[in-house]
């Protein structure tokens, strides 16, 4: 499955890398796309692996807030 988040926070490219390496060390998921223009990350994951409070949470102990 395919989900849009809002994350508030991420403004440069290292913001994009970390917030893309960290959804990409949960099992489950597949590919992540981070948009900084618009504040959205774009992650198709396996939902039988992972769960969206899981993708929440990873985004969130980066330092970042998911609203
Ligand atoms: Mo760039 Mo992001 O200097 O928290 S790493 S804004």
């Amino acid at each position: 499955m395919t989900l849009t988040l809002h994350v508030q926070g991420m403004t440069c490219g290292h913001c994009k890398a970390a917030v893309t390496n960290t959804l990409q060390q949960l099992d489950g998921v597949r590919r992540v796309d981070v948009h900084l223009e618009q504040g959205t990350v774009d992650v198709e994951y396996d939902e039988a692996k992972v769960t969206v409070d899981q993708l929440k949470a990873a985004i969130e102990d980066q330092g970042y807030d998911v609203v």
